[in-house]
């Protein structure tokens, strides 16, 4: 097993707070990079129009985590209308929605009636309004390297899978991403 999953498995297993914390650290390049490339107001990244279609996507997210926008660039740039939420804790927010701490990341979302944790792929969530399976939710544990917002240049991307949560707490694979 590559070290870097081994400390990502670990990592998940931790509180919150490390998560965070390792979130703010890992992201670190890449929002210096992000803001160096958006410096001038008008230069403003060119975004797909909100699909009208889609659900609002409502991010809960800590004011100090470094990757949660970057997600949510990622979610904007795929046409969806996110509703940004700063929450002074997220603990109570992942209890009231159903995430336990091993299938934690930093930040959680309600779409469409469904629960999605942590950097799971925009594609993920289209496919899971589209197809509306009896879940829970999507989860992705942890903060895969490479997965959307968590692009950090000079460290290799890792394969990982979006786990399908059922109302049950049991999971399943539910799609496989590789670098
Ligand atoms: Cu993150």
């Amino acid at each position: 097993m590559d070290h870097r999953v081994a400390l990502l498995h670990r990592t998940s297993a931790l509180l919150l707070v490390s998560l965070l914390a390792a979130c703010t650290q890992a992201v670190t390049v890449p929002v210096d990079t992000a803001l160096a490339s958006t410096a001038s107001p008008a230069s403003a990244p060119t975004r797909k129009a909100a699909d009208t279609s889609m659900p609002r996507i409502t991010v809960h997210r800590d004011a100090h985590c470094g990757c949660c926008h970057l997600w949510i660039d990622h979610l904007r740039a795929q046409g969806f209308d996110v509703d940004d939420r700063i929450e002074p804790d997220m603990s109570p927010v992942k209890q009231r929605l159903g995430i336990r701490p091993d299938h934690a990341s930093c930040h959680t979302a309600e779409v469409g009636g469904y629960v999605v944790e942590g950097h799971v792929p925009a594609s993920d969530i289209r496919r899971l309004l589209r197809e509306k399976p009896a879940l829970h939710g999507l989860v992705l544990p942890g903060m895969p390297m490479g997965s959307p917002g968590m692009e950090v240049e000079g460290v290799a991307a890792v394969p990982y899978t979006v786990l399908a949560l059922g109302h049950d707490g049991a999971t399943s694979p539910y799609a496989e991403h590789r670098p």
